[in-house]
Formats: structure tokens, C-alpha cells, sequence
């Protein structure tokens, strides 16, 4: 055997032994931290989060904050204190973060933000934003309805059904929609109320909306899926015809908005995908490893129509 190949099959043996076996490496923890369990979308979101941290051996501390601000916090503080790798979660509304985030630098934990972004001066707070342009997602959404509005005659009266009051998908997909519509006067938003993102409450709102404005109403515009399927159980009930009667436009295009899309009860949802589990474990052994990571990761996204659903159904994930 020449001098190089032995030396070269020594120095792999070498590599070989070095290596940590897997059974004795350190396992990554993470705690995340999740806003609830409102919708089809958050459910969709929380299996992938926990599916991908068990394909990937990280184990992961879940806590469940059932939308309430001071549960995350409470969440992120049990983190701290079991001193975890890394803290990742998907803060509930976009401001009152920089107490707790502050005391999480303080324990040289890295923070990770999926789903919603929150707003603070201080950047050094989080590492990286993991989520969709929810301003980009109203805006496909007034873009469709300014195509539709060639269709229809006179005043286009919307009512809108805003997510959770303060969260950074209800404020910016709210911008986004009306930046693009004000291209049309004739569209008008003549209600508009949050429904927290739940069908419940989406259909409470509905309901109070038909009792105001009855037949004025043309277009529903609603910040997500569940809130949209709340919608159409109150225009039904009220003797009216969602798609017929009132155009309905939704965000997320989760199973249940392709359902009422193949039922004829829905125009069009625009997705937001819930899928975040393999970028943000991705992300995380980055950062475990030392290795930068993207300050911002944004997740790809369509629009479904109603003429697409049934094709598109099958290949549905979530
Ligand atoms: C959007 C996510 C929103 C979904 C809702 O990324 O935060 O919260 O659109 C969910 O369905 O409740």
C-alpha cells in the first residue's frame, strides 16, 4: 500500500473514532412556546412542529398559551429557567415582548420567532422571523376582488372579519387589502370586527353583520378560514347564499376552506401555510452549530380559487 493511502486510511479511521456517537451527542432542546389551538391552521402548525422535532431527535418542550399573552410569557420564562437550547414561539399579539425577551438574552438563550413577527427597537432580541408576508397575503387577496369587481355592478359593499385584535396577521393583512382596493371607489369596507380566528366567533359577527346591513352586504373578507366557515353557517341560516349572494374571500386555504371552495360556498383562499416545522428545526441546528441564520425566512404561498379546488384537493398537507 503506497505511504499516501495509508495515510489518508488512517487519518478516516481516526475521523471515525473521534466522532461522538449519536446515542452519546447532547440532544438539542428547544421550547416553543404556541399561541393556542383557535384553528385548522394552528393545528396544522403545532403537527408540524412536533412531527418534525421527532423525525429530527430534538426534544421539545411544548407549551399551549390557549391565545393569552401571559401564558406564552409564563412559557418562556419555565424556558429559561430549564435552561433550553433554544426558545422559538409564535407571539400572540405584536407588542409586550421586550421584558421577557430581554431576560431570555440575559440567559444566553437564542429566540427564534415563527408565524407572527412582534415589534420592538431593540433587534438583538430574536435571531431570525419564520413566517408568511401576511401584507402580501391581504394584498392577493384585494387583488382578486379588484379582478372580480369588474364583474359586478355599482357599490361593492365588504364586511370584514378581523383576526385577533393586535396579532401581526389582522394588522397587516387589513393594510394589505386595503392598500390594493382603494384602486376601486366603489369598494367599500362598511363593517369591519374581529372574530378572533375562531368559527365561533366568526359566525357571532357574521350574524350581527346581516342583522345591520342584511342584502347591502356584497363581498366577506375574512382574515382566515375558520372565521370564514363561521361566516357562511350565518349567511345560510339567514336565508342567504354565500358565494351567489355575498363573494367570500379568505386566507390560510386549509382543508376546510377547499371543502366549502368544492361545495360552492367559498370564491377563493389565500394560503398561508402552517407548515413551519422542517425550517425551523433547519434553523435551529444552525444556530446550535454556531452558524448564522437568516434574519428573515419566508414561506411560499398561492391563491386557491373555487374553479381550482377539486384538482388541487388531493395534494392538499393540511
Ligand atoms: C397566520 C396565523 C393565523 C392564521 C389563523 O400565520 O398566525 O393564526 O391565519 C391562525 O388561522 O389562527
Amino acid at each position: 500500500m503506497t505511504h499516501r493511502r495509508s495515510i489518508l486510511l488512517s487519518a478516516m479511521v481516526l475521523a471515525v473514532m473521534s466522532a461522538t456517537p449519536a446515542w452519546a451527542q447532547k440532544k438539542i432542546v428547544v421550547g416553543f412556546a404556541q399561541v393556542g389551538a383557535e384553528s385548522e391552521w394552528r393545528t396544522a402548525n403545532t403537527n408540524s412542529i412536533k412531527e418534525t422535532a421527532a423525525k429530527e431527535g430534538i426534544e421539545l418542550k411544548f407549551a399551549d398559551a390557549q391565545q393569552k399573552q401571559e401564558n406564552q410569557i409564563k412559557a418562556i420564562r419555565s424556558f429559561i429557567a430549564q435552561k433550553v437550547d433554544v426558545i422559538a414561539f409564535a407571539p400572540v399579539v405584536n407588542t409586550g415582548w421586550d421584558t421577557v425577551l430581554k431576560e431570555a438574552k440575559a440567559a444566553k438563550i437564542p429566540v427564534i420567532l415563527t408565524d407572527r413577527s412582534v415589534e420592538t427597537k431593540d433587534e438583538s432580541l430574536y435571531l431570525s422571523f419564520l413566517g408568511s408576508d401576511f401584507m402580501e397575503e391581504g394584498r392577493k387577496a384585494g387583488r382578486w376582488l379588484l379582478e372580480k369587481a369588474k364583474t359586478m355592478k355599482g357599490e361593492i359593499n365588504v364586511v370584514e372579519l378581523q383576526g385577533t385584535v393586535g396579532s401581526a396577521p389582522a394588522i397587516e393583512r387589513k393594510k394589505g387589502f386595503e392598500e390594493i382596493i382603494k384602486a376601486n371607489p366603489n369598494i367599500k369596507i362598511i363593517r369591519s370586527q374581529t372574530g378572533d380566528f375562531t368559527r365561533a366567533k366568526g359566525k357571532e359577527v357574521m350574524e350581527a353583520f346581516l342583522k345591520a346591513e342584511g342584502k347591502k352586504i356584497n363581498v366577506l373578507y375574512a382574515h382566515n378560514d375558520d372565521m370564514a366557515i363561521g361566516a357562511i353557517q350565518a349567511i345560510e341560516e339567514a336565508g342567504m347564499k354565500p358565494v351567489k349572494d355575498i363573494t367570500i374571500i379568505s386566507v390560510d386555504a386549509v382543508k376546510g376552506a377547499f371543502e366549502a371552495m368544492m361545495a360552492g360556498k367559498m370564491d377563493v383562499s389565500v394560503e398561508c401555510n402552517p407548515l413551519l416545522g422542517p425550517q425551523l428545526f433547519a434553523a435551529v441546528k444552525d444556530v446550535v452549530a454556531g452558524k448564522t441564520i437568516p434574519r428573515r425566512i419566508v414561506t411560499q404561498e398561492g391563491v386557491y380559487t373555487m374553479d381550482m379546488a377539486a384538482k388541487e384537493f388531493p395534494n392538499r398537507k393540511y
